[in-house]
């Protein structure tokens, strides 16, 4: 700091500073001001697009004044702060959830309607911030929007990609990708920080010397330099002044090292080496629960913890403390493995570059990290090969085979002899070439891992990691279930619904505190009650219905049941399941005279989902869900009793559009494979209900709601294995009507119940759900008591669990 104003000055400065009122005339004032001067328009060059970015531009304006304060303060106590390192923020749209959460979005719309712009138009203009692939990302943010509004110390780092997840169109029924370049009309919602940035090294060699104190000392001498740019994204809490930051970093070349080749002459070479520094953050890599072992993935994973780290020893050494009081203000959360190469990195600073010894770094490495596990799929399990992590990291992959060394060390010491345990155990996979177990990496030097619902947590422990938890003791794993946020997923996304539980429960204040939706229950029979509920989501059936027949061309029965299955398509999730049991519908109907099929309840069947671009599978599963969708809507003898559509590109701004709208959502993820899922909480939070297996977060949801008011189907967990291995060496199954009562009997579970007759069950779940939907006022009570027991599912519930449990880390309100 190289300047430091009187107090004069000081004094002058904070009343220049202190937030204006918010008057109707200061919002027009500011909206024309941003109009005029930051786009250089006029009244009459004006259209919805630069209206939209004025708005914005000033709402940006009162972020940053609450943000700069937060800061200020957290900077004046120094907390102890958690960082959040997410390789993915799904954080969607901004604005909305900007004037929501602080508060002032009737005032900004009145505002802008007197200047003839209507707020929800503009609203509409605003491209999605999509920086991640699904649930994972998705959960990031929800977590950041309930750190800020719990009042937490708490910072988020990632990557800023100039293309986040591709866009999706239909093309002849097939998926066609398009690049998202979000940034093309600037960001409001982020704030470059040209002055914020840090060197960032790859590859080279590692020398070894004597040091003064006659151990060894290690130099890294690598051979590319880039630069990390700090970029911040303000996020506000629902009902309070704190306001933190996501802090996504940008690659740019180093000035030095291309100068070295541009003066000597090399300018095709110097030209490369600035693109190939570009190049690390342009991408977000489009594949989710699936691991590509690409080594500009490895480079973006290293590039971002290491300008992270930089930035928090940075603020650490503020304080002027020692090194030892480093996890008194630090706490660090590993969002999946993807970060893991930022506990190495910390271990090498303090090594190498603070002369910290082993065991002295060791002892504050192992107390600042915590690691969540997403996922116990086989191929999503991150291994990086060891000579593309020599290649890349040279003193890094000493540091592991260094860690694996003591650790396995003292295995040995506890189960003496065991060969086979430490091959089992060990960081290091043999093979050719080896490879580096990231997520065993993480469980040896974190103090905490974590699941994401109880049965997955208990998957974790007993299959994923079990031989660590027998070594370690069950006190280093836990489960955090996840959660979602309500401010966005209900309060945003369904303002009719969250303006009625407002006026019902006579306050707002559940919005923080979700358990108190408990009281709606009361209502729950409530004939006038059930009335408003159903008319809204009537209203939102109607809304999704415009959508799709403005992206699908099909004008969809808005009184038929809204069957929903949009996520990420994936082989686990079963989307193939479901549309098989579409189709045998759709056969059932032609079977039927007139006169039955006049007492058929109409149903609305509505896929959504990426497909990662080289999953042929997912692929042609989109496929055949569009070819069944143009055979079934053109029926029309029975396109009354059944739709289909998959609508194009779904992302969290059309979430918000389809979670609202649906009467039941279908999660059926074979048991054991589906960690937790999240938008099942979200469809049940607006009144839908769940056509769901016995798997991740749908137990604890069914746990909540009642097994009435949740339609679970198939096989518990322990099962699968046993059906998987039946599956792999037992023959087809052709179901022919003389075995009629054969299936019968498999279907009540007469030889018990493997899974490969899931398909049966999940069609009989479907029988029920038509049978339940007739009986209006008992759907009605259903869908209430549902969404009332929701409140464990808020994200802040979740957030308050971490805080506690594991980063021990306290709320601090900014004063008044
Ligand atoms: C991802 O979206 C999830 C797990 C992963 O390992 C990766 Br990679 C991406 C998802 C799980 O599949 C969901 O079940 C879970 O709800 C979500 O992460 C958040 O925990």
């Amino acid at each position: 700091p190289g300047w430091k104003p009187s107090p004069e000055i000081a004094a002058r400065w904070k009343k220049l500073t202190a937030p204006k009122e918010l008057t109707e005339e200061h919002i027009q004032e500011e909206f024309v001001n941003h109009a005029t001067k930051t786009l250089a328009r006029s009244a009459f060059n004006m259209d919805d697009f630069a209206a939209y970015q004025a708005s914005a531009y000033s709402v940006r304006d009162q972020l940053i004044d609450q943000w700069n304060s937060t800061q200020m303060y957290h900077t004046t106590v120094s907390p102890k702060r958690v960082y959040y390192l997410s390789l993915e923020f799904l954080i969607g749209r901004s604005m909305d959830n900007a004037l929501l959460n602080l508060g002032i979005k009737d005032r900004y719309a009145n505002a802008i309607d007197k200047l003839g712009f209507n707020m929800e138009d503009l609203v509409e203009q605003e491209t999605d911030a999509a920086l991640g692939n699904g649930g994972l990302g998705r959960l990031a943010a929800c977590f950041m929007d309930s750190l800020a509004t719990l009042d937490y110390p708490a910072w988020g780092y990632g990557i800023r990609y100039n293309y986040g997840i591709f866009e999706q169109s239909i093309v002849d029924g097939y998926q066609t990708e398009h690049p998202d370049y979000w940034l093309t009309f600037g960001n409001p919602w982020e704030i470059q920080r040209l002055d914020i940035t840090y060197p960032v090294a790859f590859g080279g060699t590692v020398i070894r010397s004597k040091g003064a104190s006659g151990g060894f000392v290690y130099t890294w001498e690598p051979t590319e330099r880039v630069v990390a740019v700090a970029h911040d994204f303000p996020i506000p809490g629902f009902g309070t002044k704190s306001t933190i930051n996501i802090r996504l970093w940008s690659s740019k070349p180093s000035n030095e090292f291309d100068f070295a080749s541009f003066n000597a002459g090399e300018y095709e070479k110097s030209v490369k080496e600035q693109t190939d520094a570009e190049n690390i953050t342009s991408c977000l890599y489009p594949n989710d629960n699936h691991y590509i072992g690409k080594k500009l993935r490895l480079k973006q994973q290293y590039f971002f913890v290491c300008a992270t780290l930089q930035d928090i020893i940075r603020r650490f050494k503020k304080t002027g403390e020692p090194w030892s009081e480093f996890p008194k203000h630090v706490a660090i959360q590993l969002n999946d493995t993807h970060p893991t190469i930022g506990i190495v990195e910390l271990q090498r600073i303090l090594i190498d570059e603070e002369g910290l010894d082993w065991d002295g770094a060791w002892k504050i490495v192992t107390k600042v990290y915590s690691y969540t596990n997403h996922t116990v799929l086989p191929e999503a399990l991150e291994k990086w090969t060891v000579p593309l992590l020599k290649e890349l990291l040279p003193r890094h992959m000493m540091i592991i085979f260094d860690i694996n060394l003591f650790f396995l060390q003292s295995v040995e010491r506890r189960y003496p002899g065991d060969r086979e345990k430490l091959r089992r155990m060990s960081i290091i996979e043999e093979g050719v070439p080896q490879s580096v177990r990231m997520a065993y990496l993480a469980v040896v030097c974190c103090h905490t891992v974590n699941g994401v619902a109880e049965l997955h947590s208990d998957l974790v422990q007993k299959q994923l990691f079990s031989e660590f938890v027998e070594y370690f003791g069950a006190g280093r794993f836990t489960n955090v279930t996840n959660g979602v946020t309500p401010r966005r997923w209900l309060h945003q996304a369904n303002p009719r619904l969250s303006a009625l539980i407002t006026k019902t429960l006579k306050s707002q204040h559940w919005l923080k505190d979700l358990s108190e939706l408990a009281k709606l229950k009361q209502f729950a029979s409530d004939p006038e009650f059930q009335r408003k509920w159903m008319e809204i989501k009537a209203s939102n059936k109607k809304r999704l219905a415009e959508h799709i027949a403005a992206h699908c061309n099909v004008y969809v029965n808005p009184d038929a049941i809204f069957d929903v299955q949009c996520k990420r398509i994936h082989e686990y999730k079963r989307q193939f399941m479901n549309i098989l049991q579409v189709i045998h519908r759709y056969e059932e109907l032609q079977k039927m005279t007139d006169e039955v099929l006049a007492k058929q309840v109409p149903r609305v069947v509505i896929f959504a989902g990426k497909s990662a671009p080289g999953y042929y599978i997912a692929k042609m599963v989109i496929k055949l869900i569009n070819n069944a969708a143009n055979v079934i809507n053109y029926n029309l003898r029975t396109s009354k009793y059944l739709q289909l559509v998959f609508i194009p590109n779904y992302n969290v701004s059309l979430a918000e559009i389809i979670i609202p709208a649906s009467d039941i959502s279908q999660h059926i993820s074979t048991a054991g494979t589906e960690a937790s899922g999240t938008s099942n909480m979200k469809f049940v939070l607006n009144g839908g209900l769940i056509v769901g297996t016995v798997d991740g977060a749908n137990i604890e949801i069914g746990e909540e709601t009642g097994p009435e008011n949740i339609f679970l189907f198939g096989v518990l967990t322990p099962e699968v294995e046993d059906i998987r291995h039946k599956q792999t060496y037992g023959t087809g199954i052709k179901v022919d009507p003389k075995l009629d009562s054969v299936v019968e009997s498999i279907r009540d579970g007469t030889y018990g119940q493997p899974a490969i007759f899931e398909p049966l069950l999940h069609i009989d779940t479907m029988r029920k759900v038509d049978a339940c939907f007739q009986n209006k006022a008992e759907w009605a009570k259903k869908s209430i008591l549902a969404a009332a027991s929701m409140g464990k599912f808020s994200s802040d519930r979740s957030i308050n669990d971490y805080a506690k449990n594991i980063w021990h880390i306290s709320p601090l309100p900014p004063p008044e």
